[in-house]
């Protein structure tokens, strides 16, 4: 899977990217990320990509014309045609099924914004797909970017560095219960015991039992996962 990352600040990503995991899966060719930094794509002689907003307001925003010729010159670098993804906090709230179907396509480009964003027009010239990663502000669409190529590339089958398929037990498109809780040794630690009922090989009670525990634990802190579906 290739993913271009369109970026003013490319270097956000060399520490993310060199993690064994990540880099294993790129050392196989399961995995290609390459990053544009979008300066190179300004017109004028001072690498200007971003400029005051008509109308007034505070901030600067991403220029048309250097975004737009980024994401286009990127897009004909590789015959596969990128799916285009701009992060934003106004986008389709990034859930397991859209990382799901995210992980079925061979290209993916990444749009990373910064300041008060783009110029509308990039949206109506382009027409991304536009994904945010939660409800709250960041800085820039790096990080949102790196959460999206790591939520996806653990589905890629022999990314993972187990031979597990990946953990889909909560949030999948099939398991809404969050996950119960796990102990490994020592069975004792400051007075806190291992629930006898893991410890006595009964599997069909211990089944029963986490099921009951994941049930409770939704209720308890994401009530608003048991509401439909
Ligand atoms: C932001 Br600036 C900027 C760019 C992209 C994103 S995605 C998110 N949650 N916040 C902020």
């Amino acid at each position: 899977m290739r993913f271009d990352v369109l970026t003013l600040f490319p270097d956000i990503f060399n520490g993310y990217l060199s993690q064994s995991l990540l880099n294993k899966a790129i050392n196989n060719q399961l995995v290609e990320v390459h990053l544009h930094n979008v300066r190179d794509w300004s017109a004028d002689k001072h690498h200007r990509v971003d400029d005051r907003p008509y109308g007034g307001g505070p901030g600067m925003i991403l220029m048309v014309e250097p975004m737009v010729d980024a994401i286009e010159s990127v897009q004909s670098r590789d015959d596969e045609t990128a799916e285009v993804i701009v992060l934003t906090p106004t986008g389709e709230p990034l859930k397991q099924p859209l990382v799901e179907e995210l992980a079925t396509m061979k290209r993916l480009m990444l749009v990373c914004g910064r300041y008060e964003g783009f110029d509308q027009r990039v949206f109506d010239v382009v027409r991304p797909r536009e994904i945010s990663v939660g409800d709250y502000i960041l800085n820039g669409g790096e990080v949102a970017a790196m959460t999206i190529i790591d939520a996806v590339i653990r589905l890629i089958p022999g990314v993972l560095g187990d031979e597990d398929s990946p953990r889909q037990d909560s949030f999948s498109t099939s398991n809404r219960l969050l996950e119960f809780p796990q102990y490994t040794r020592p069975r004792s630690f400051r007075g806190l015991d291992v629930p006898e009922v893991l410890l006595n090989g009964n599997h069909a009670e211990i089944d029963n039992w986490r099921r009951t525990q994941s049930l409770q634990r939704t209720q308890d802190r994401r009530r608003d996962l048991l509401g439909e579906g």
